[in-house]
């Protein structure tokens, strides 16, 4: 008889409206265990918690061989909450993704067994060990070759509006922010082009995010790949294959007339830059050197006349911030005239040198981990800010997203970027990701009210501490 595995996305447990995304774009991980599990032996069910609640009544461990569960660091809790419960019916669990890999030692406190890194290598082995009983603690996947990526048939396609596609791994910059170095390498691993036009052709969706975290690469190797890749996808169009596709990358990618143009003919209709902060002294702080703060407004430009949108990606809270960043932020973005921007909060994730940074100095504002991980997702003000206070922090995040949304200024934006790009589609794309980020209002008001209480709390345990003893004494109980 066939044995079976249940591979589990969790949802984290607050609601933030990009984490609602999560429910339009398929796991891709998990897609990857379920293709590299050889059918004829094993039954496979994928749960996304993004789509449908995870419920452990309905999981019968008789039939269970294995569950397997992918988390991200703000996912962490509820994906060991859900490993507790399916132990609990004393079906085994394995965690792997980004989370357990930067934290092994904490996942494992969760879990049967982990993966630390990628699965493409590793998983036969899991399995293998899985039938003989012999399931270890700890499993090391590396950084394989991309040949070794299964070419995926979409089994989910209904589900979900969007699809995804994944072409290249690893990325040599190491922002002292980002986790992408330490996860997936320095060395760019590529697929083979034919995998990824194989993989594309099989995607129902009209529209797909090309997940890859820099599409230009590094030097001429990056240009030389991304060229041969746009060039086997605009053929596939031609073929008939005709999808519309964004992706993410470092702003250099503006000044590459030729890439620029064979990304068009391939499709591509929106890109999102990591602009990260309009201020050098940023840049040079976090380590981002391939972005060259003079040349932004020339790249996007350029980018938009090859009719494609762009998304800028930014980022407050730094330790270099000026006082004024809030401020310059908005009258660049109107400057410039992107399609959207994303205005994140700096977040330490664990794996990054930030991370090891803020947690050495005490500035971590939350550590009652697993359970305050929720809170690490570039929403909320994980760490004690340098250059102003956390509430101060949050509210002009939001002074700054009020100055650049609304419905006018949608309208408004969609037009632009209809006139800059000259492109319908990329227009369209644009507005459907704007329309999808929708407003935050809500959440903002939780996130002020809660910060407020905090500081409330501070300061009256700052009185307390103020107290003359004999105070003390009284509140307390107890004699000094
Ligand atoms: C697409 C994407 C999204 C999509 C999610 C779509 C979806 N449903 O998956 C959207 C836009 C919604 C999104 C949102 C966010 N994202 Co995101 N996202 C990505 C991105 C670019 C690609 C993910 C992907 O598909 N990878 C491809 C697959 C094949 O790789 P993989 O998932 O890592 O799986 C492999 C291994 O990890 C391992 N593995 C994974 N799971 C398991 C399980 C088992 C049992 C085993 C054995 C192995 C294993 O094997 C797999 C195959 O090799 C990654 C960057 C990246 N390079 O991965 C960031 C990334 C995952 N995101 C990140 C973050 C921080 C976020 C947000 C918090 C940020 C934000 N506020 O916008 C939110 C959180 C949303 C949420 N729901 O929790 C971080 C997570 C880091 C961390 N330590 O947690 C990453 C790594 C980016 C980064 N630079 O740091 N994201
Ligand atoms: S360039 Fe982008 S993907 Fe690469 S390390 Fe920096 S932020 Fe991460």
């Amino acid at each position: 008889m066939k044995k079976r595995i249940i591979l589990i996305q969790p949802k984290p447990v607050n609601k933030h409206l990009i984490s609602e995304a999560t429910g339009r774009l398929y796991p891709l991980g998990l897609l990857v265990i379920d293709a590299l599990t050889p059918k004829e032996e094993w039954d496979v069910e994928i749960l996304d918690e993004g789509v449908e609640p995870f419920d452990v009544r309905r999981v019968n461990p008789e039939t269970l061989s294995l569950a397997g569960i992918n988390s991200w660091t703000n996912q962490a809790a509820r994906a060991y909450e859900i490993a507790g419960a399916l132990r609990q019916r004393g079906v085994p669990v394995i965690l792997g993704g980004p989370h357990p890999s930067a934290l092994p030692d904490e996942a494992l406190r969760y879990a049967d067994s982990i993966c630390i890194g990628e699965a493409e290598g590793i998983w036969a082995t899991i399995l293998a060990d899985v039938k003989n009983g012999e399931l270890k603690s700890v499993y090391r996947g590396g950084m394989p070759t991309l040949d070794r990526v299964p070419i995926l048939r979409n089994p989910l396609r209904d589900k979900y509006p969007y699809g995804s596609i994944q072409t290249a791994r690893g990325c040599p910059y190491d922002c002292s922010f980002c986790s992408v170095t330490s996860t997936n390498g320095a060395v760019i691993r590529y697929r083979p082009v034919a995998d990824v036009v194989e993989e594309f052709r099989n995607i129902k969706q009209k529209v797909v995010f090309l997940v890859d975290d820099n599409f230009i690469g590094s030097g001429r190797a990056g240009r030389e790949r991304a060229l041969e890749l746009c060039k086997a996808l605009a053929d596939l169009r031609r073929q008939g294959v005709r999808k519309y596709w964004g992706t993410q990358a470092t702003q250099n990618l503006g000044r590459e007339d030729e890439v620029l143009d064979w990304m068009y003919k391939a499709g591509c209709r929106l890109v999102l830059f990591g602009l990260e902060s309009v201020n050098s002294r940023v840049i040079d702080d976090v380590n981002k050197g391939i972005n060259t703060l003079g040349d932004y407004k020339m790249h996007i430009r350029n980018t938009q006349r090859h009719g494609i949108a762009v998304i800028a990606s930014f980022i407050f809270g730094n330790d270099a911030d000026s006082p004024t960043v809030f401020e310059d932020t908005v009258r660049f973005i109107k400057d410039v005239r992107v399609a959207t921007q994303n205005l994140n909060i700096v977040c330490p994730l664990p794996g990054t040198r930030l991370f090891d940074e803020v947690a050495q100095s005490g500035r971590l504002r939350y550590t009652n981990f697993p359970a305050d991980w929720a809170k690490y997702n570039l929403h909320e003000v994980v760490l004690e800010p340098r250059t102003c206070s956390a509430l101060e922090l949050y509210k002009k995040r939001k002074w700054a997203e009020r100055q650049l949304n609304g419905r006018l200024n949608l309208l408004k934006r969609t037009l632009r970027t209809l006139w800059d790009t000259r492109s319908v589609s990329a227009a369209a794309v644009a507005l459907g990701w704007n329309l999808q980020s929708g407003s935050r209002e809500r959440e903002y008001q939780q996130q002020i009210e809660l910060l407020e209480k905090e500081m409330r709390r501070e300061a009256s345990s700052l009185e307390l501490s103020r107290a003359p003893q004999s105070q003390m004494a009284d509140i307390s109980g107890r004699r000094y």
